[in-house]
């Protein structure tokens, strides 16, 4: 599962990545300074690592990750192949979620590709493009559909009317994503699509440093403009972020944020919420020699999350001993939690809550 930056050339996005990632992706004030995509595998921050880790006192901590991908910048006309959107635009396909940066910081010095500063044009531009795109895929399905739907194949009809509805939705401005489906239709005939315009979507708002806490005018108007969306939007400073990044010690970050009134990197908790577009969660495992955390799709069963740590492990499943977080920090020690009854044994179909402290049993 990965999230690709997406945006405007030239707004911040390589910018963004290298403080997500503490790596060193080429970034520079000029469009298109990005064309092949960087990748990153980057820890997701969470405070209950640190609970776990006062109780069992492990050697070793090791955070869940989420792959981020800084996709090139595209512009009006990409989905027609302009500034070799159309590689872009297969980029960005090829992700599970779409990170939107908006340039909502005012500076003479760094170029904006269409002159003026203005997220909200910014963001209906690579809406459109985006779009666009779906729409020549849905054309494209259409043109086979409708063949077979002529014949008198009633699941082609069936599909058939739904892929105009969905043209017709893009056709009128809109993304796959806000088109309110009937679950079955969707998995059956909207989802194996993989239209960019359905993947989940959050905005980040790139704003200057004295805007970094409660945002500036642009923000609003992308608030407004996405209060539909269903959405979140993300006021984030990265200029500074990335600047403060840089800087070796940790207290002397904490005292930079502190400066412009953050307790945390804004970048941290993009990444949380970041996590939870891509409807992933967490499960722990604790011993003496590591305290993990292992990501798992939402729902997943105890067998799957099993899965993650070995195949083994979910082939010759046995049973799973699961302790509730708060159980375990609650009592601060196995041995004290299963004294309490708290410590429950699940089967393999047992739905993993966020959280679950788990042990898992196996034969193979
Ligand atoms: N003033 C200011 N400059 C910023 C901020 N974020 C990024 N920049 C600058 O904007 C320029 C472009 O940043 P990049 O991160 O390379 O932009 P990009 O979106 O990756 O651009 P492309 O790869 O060309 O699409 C660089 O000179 C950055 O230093 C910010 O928050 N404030
Ligand atoms: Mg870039």
């Amino acid at each position: 599962m990965k999230a690709g930056i997406v945006g405007l050339p030239n707004v911040g996005k390589s910018t963004l990545f290298n403080c997500l990632s503490d790596s060193k992706a080429q970034s520079a004030n000029f469009p298109f300074c990005t064309i092949e995509p960087n990748i990153g595998v980057v820890n997701v921050p969470d405070d209950r690592l640190n609970n776990l880790k006062e109780i069992v006192n492990p050697e070793k901590v090791i955070p869940a990750t989420v792959e981020i991908v800084d996709i090139a910048g595209l512009v009006k006309g990409a989905s027609k192949g302009e500034g070799l959107g159309n590689q872009f635009l297969a980029n960005i396909r090829e992700t599970d979620a779409i990170i939107h940066v908006l340039r909502c910081f005012d500076d003479d010095n760094i170029v904006h590709v269409d002159g003026s500063i203005d997220p909200v044009r910014d963001k209906e531009i690579i809406d459109l493009e985006l779009q666009l795109k779906d729409l020549e895929a849905i054309n494209k399905k259409i043109d086979k559909v409708s063949r077979s739907a002529k014949t008198g194949n009633k699941d082609s009809q069936k599909e058939l009317a739904v892929l105009l509805s969905l043209k017709s939705h893009l056709e009128s401005f809109k993304s796959i994503r806000s088109l309110d489906l009937d679950k079955e239709v969707y998995q059956s005939y909207v989802k194996p699509l993989q239209l960019i315009t359905d993947k989940p979507v959050l905005y980040v708002c790139n704003v200057d440093e004295s805007s970094a806490v409660n945002g500036n005018n642009y923000v609003e108007k992308i608030k407004n403009l996405v209060s539909t969306e269903n959405a979140e939007v993300i006021i984030l400073a990265i200029g500074i972020e990335s600047d403060i990044n840089e800087l070796d010690s940790f207290e002397e970050r904490m005292v930079f944020l502190e400066d412009i009134g953050l307790k945390e990197p804004g970048s941290s908790k993009l990444l949380r919420s970041t996590y939870k577009l891509l409807q992933l969660q967490t499960y722990f495992t604790a011993g003496e020699k590591e305290v993990r955390a292992w990501t798992i799709p939402i729902g997943s069963t105890a067998a799957k999350a099993a899965g993650v740590i070995h195949t083994d492990f979910e082939k010759g499943f046995i049973r799973a001993e699961v302790i509730a977080f708060n159980d375990y920090t609650n009592y601060k020690s196995e041995i004290k939690v299963k004294e309490a009854g708290k410590m429950k044994v699940e089967g393999k179909n047992y739905i993993v809550n966020d959280g679950d402290i788990m042990h898992f049993l196996f034969n193979v």
